[in-house]
């Protein structure tokens, strides 16, 4: 990325898919590409029509080293921008991790998934390629779009390299239930590779749930419904059910070409009732459930020997792959065996095509067709269903969709089958063959005006609008950067000042997050850090924390600091006896303790800690989708209670705390900024609660968010190894240690 022209240039789409729309070939008599029109191209057309775009894929071949440079320029007139893969990484990234790893795991066959170190390492360096090449052309006001399974670690890849990148990421095939996800030894890269998006698409909501629950479960995120804040950014998920072009399908079906196509068929058929089914080769696609579907069909309903015709397309796919080859021949051996059975003079059961059909000839059939079969195990969308609706306009055909397909999700009025429900599958077919005029009109007069709304066009759009509002979201007042010339000048009025107040936060802020609370105790250098700060006569230190003050006393009481605990409820003065609020009220606490108890049992790993005036159940210890339910559980069960009573439900992190409102750590340093005055106050914290003590700040005040740019601080600093250094140096330039300084217990308790 060059950061010289980022300002003036013209926003820019670059796609990113693992095939370009041209195959390329390399005769003697030199390249050729051909334009491989497919649906994804045809949607992104009027995108790419608005906006500037490059598209970033490989090319489908593999390219002698001497021929790159011509293919990028001759690409390039196309927009179009090359990988290069070699033999060997398309074996291991493409047909290996992303075809028999990813792709059988994702449509619910782990039996077949392969789990190969070696195939996963070459995906991650191809994904490392696409990202290189990525990073090599784009902007920052470029639009990033990654297209599907085989390009799962780019978002990320390209998110480290570029923070304010736009990258969307749409996945075409579905998103697995957590418990098979899980069988995947790389399941935390993969979702940490495409959490770098910041809106991920998916085909259906089942599929955005799976894949929240996913990264609830596997990452340290939060999804709330289908949104998470990750750092600065929002990263959204969400369902855009991708479509075909209604219109160019639906002229098509009326086009000379086609109508001649279906005549010919029409004298075919001789009156008989057309069944069609479409479909590459694979094993998600159904296609042994639906031959024997429609044998027990023929065995249930004689009458109808003779009388139907099945158009049976399959277009060939990875059949050189051991599970694509055993499938195959099991579908000749069934298709042989069913024309065998029943096959007349003049009728044949099944008419099979294993081939790619020219546009003409598919749309004719889809013209034509009085059932179509769309009855995968599992599918993402399937577009198939979509293309026979836009043509079958004058038909009123009958369509029989899986419930696994996701396309069933949108398609209401198609007769939904379970496709390894043999039995109820016949009964389908049969009910199909013999549905009344007038409903088959009604169901697929319904069933188009959904596909001509939701074109391929509109589901380009949609992506793109939620892209761009996720990125121009308001954000709350953002802290600036602490850098070198801040730091001089703080020192400057550090230096000068004679009363100083520093209100430091404990956890988060000077110590990290552990995942047991007593693991934070504080480290020597941390010890000598606050013994010397608060040492400097003209300085007072206050900590300000949500822990108990017995915490607090056992691990700092010893140092000559003031102690302000659970949000302020407690404080002591250095020197003084711990005191408490006095219009501070506890005794509404056994009741919402014995209320969560119930809930703490049902929950391994939860636990309840009581401090003077507030509770708090931590979580994070828990499978965090449980522990999402029962925080949403135990809200239900609690809010409405607890407001009237006049307390609050606090989400903090991993923890959800029921306490009075009132007491806060703004109060808390109200108190503290009113007891004397100050000419110079410095506040440093990292969590919500801070923020109320930044708020009640004075003007001219220092203040430091640790870790966040979204705060009402004046500066944020990246964690708190910084915050430790910032504090060193303050104490270093407004007390030299030639000085004669107090004596200063250090020891660590
Ligand atoms: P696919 O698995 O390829 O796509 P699908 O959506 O059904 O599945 O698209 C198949 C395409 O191939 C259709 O456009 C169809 O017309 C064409 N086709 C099939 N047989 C043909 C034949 N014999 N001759 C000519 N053309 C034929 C993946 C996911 C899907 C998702 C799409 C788009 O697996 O679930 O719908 O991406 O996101």
């Amino acid at each position: 990325m060059k950061e010289g022209d980022i300002h003036h240039a013209p926003r820019r789409i670059i796609n990113v898919s693992n095939r370009l729309p041209v195959k390329l070939a390399q005769a003697e008599e030199g390249l050729s590409y051909t334009t491989s029109e497919g649906g994804l191209a045809t949607g992104l057309s009027a995108l790419f029509a608005r906006y500037e775009s490059l598209w970033i894929g490989w090319p489908g071949a593999e390219v002698a080293a001497e021929n790159m440079a011509q293919v990028s320029v001759d690409l390039r007139s196309q927009k179009l921008a090359p990988v290069f893969l070699n033999a060997e990484e398309i074996e291991g990234y493409y047909e290996g991790f992303s075809n028999e790893t990813i792709w059988p795991l994702f449509h619910y066959f782990p039996s077949k998934s392969g789990f190969d170190a070696h195939f996963y390492e070459c995906y991650e360096q191809v994904n490392r390629k696409f990202a290189d090449a990525v990073i090599q052309e784009a902007k920052t006001n470029d639009i990033i779009w990654i297209h599907d399974y085989q390009l799962m670690l780019v978002p990320q890849m390209l998110r480290a390299a570029f923070p304010e990148l736009t990258i969307g990421f749409f996945l075409h095939i579905p998103f697995p239930a957590y418990p098979v996800f899980m069988a995947l030894p790389w399941r935390k890269d993969i979702l940490e590779g495409l959490m770098g998006a910041d809106v991920l698409g998916f085909q259906t909501y089942d599929d955005v749930h799976n894949f929240t629950d996913s990264a609830n479960r596997v990452l340290e995120v939060n999804f709330v419904g289908n949104e998470v804040k990750a750092g600065e950014r929002t990263v959204l998920a969400h369902a855009f059910p991708i479509s075909i072009d209604y219109r160019k399908f639906q002229e098509l079906s009326e086009s000379k070409e086609v109508l001649s196509a279906s005549k010919t068929l029409h004298t075919l058929l001789r009156g008989n009732k057309l069944a069609i089914s479409v479909d590459r080769l694979d094993y998600s696609k159904g296609i042994i459930q639906r031959l024997q579907a429609y044998e027990l069909f023929l065995n249930l309903h004689p009458e109808w020997l003779g009388k139907i015709s099945y158009f049976h397309l399959v277009v060939p796919s990875r059949d050189q792959v051991r599970n694509y080859r055993e499938l195959k021949e099991e579908m000749d051996k069934l298709i042989s065996s069913i024309n065998g059975r029943h096959a007349t003079f003049d009728w044949l059961p099944i008419h099979h095509f294993y081939r790619s059909l020219p546009p003409e000839q598919l749309v004719a059939m889809y013209r034509e067709a009085d059932i179509a079969w769309v009855t995968p195990l599992r599918d993402g969308m399937n577009l198939v269903s979509k293309e026979f609706v836009a043509c079958n306009s004058g038909r009123n055909g009958v369509l029989v969709l899986s419930e696994m397909a996701g396309a069933s999700r949108e398609l209401n009025d198609a007769l939904v089958v379970n496709p390894n429900d043999t039995e109820a599958f016949a009964q389908i077919i049969f009910e199909a063959l013999n549905m009344p005029a007038e409903e088959r009109k009604q169901r697929m007069k319904h069933m188009r005006q959904i596909v001509k709304q939701a074109d391929i066009f509109k589901w380009a759009d949609d992506f793109m609008e939620a892209l761009e509002e996720v990125k121009s979201r308001v954000l709350p007042p953002s802290a600036r950067p602490f850098n070198s010339i801040v730091l001089e000048r703080i020192e400057a009025k550090y230096c000068c000042a004679e009363h100083r107040l520093l209100l430091l936060d404990y956890d988060g802020t000077l110590v990290p997050f552990y995942d047991q609370p007593d693991a934070a105790r504080p480290d020597d250098a941390l010890l000598h850090l606050l013994a010397c700060i608060a040492g400097e006569p003209a300085n007072r230190l206050a900590i300000i924390s949500g822990r108990d003050r017995h915490t607090l006393e056992r691990w700092l009481g010893h140092l000559p600091l003031d102690l302000i605990a659970e949000h302020g409820a407690w404080y002591r003065v250095q020197g003084g006896e711990w005191e408490s609020r006095h219009d501070a009220d506890g005794s509404w606490k056994t009741k919402y303790i014995h209320k969560l108890n119930g809930f703490t049992r049902a929950t391994p790993g939860a636990l309840i800690e009581e401090k003077s005036y507030s509770i708090v159940w931590h979580y994070r210890q828990c499978d965090p989708f449980l522990a999402q339910r029962r925080v949403a559980e135990i809200r239900n069960a609690l809010e409405k209670n607890a407001q009237a009573e006049g307390l609050q439900l606090l989400d903090g992190n991993k923890v959800l705390e029921i306490r009075n409102p009132a007491i806060n750590k703004g109060r808390a340093t109200r108190r503290w900024l009113h007891s004397e005055p100050y000419d110079f106050i410095l506040a440093a914290g990292d969590d919500t609660t801070d923020e109320d003590m930044f708020k009640a700040l004075p003007t001219g005040s220092v203040s430091l968010r640790v870790g966040s740019k979204r705060s009402a601080a004046s500066f944020f600093v990246k964690d708190y190894k910084a915050l430790r250094r910032i504090l060193e140096q303050l104490h270093h330039s407004g007390f030299p240690p030639n000085h004669h300084s107090s004596p200063v217990n250090i020891t660590a308790c």
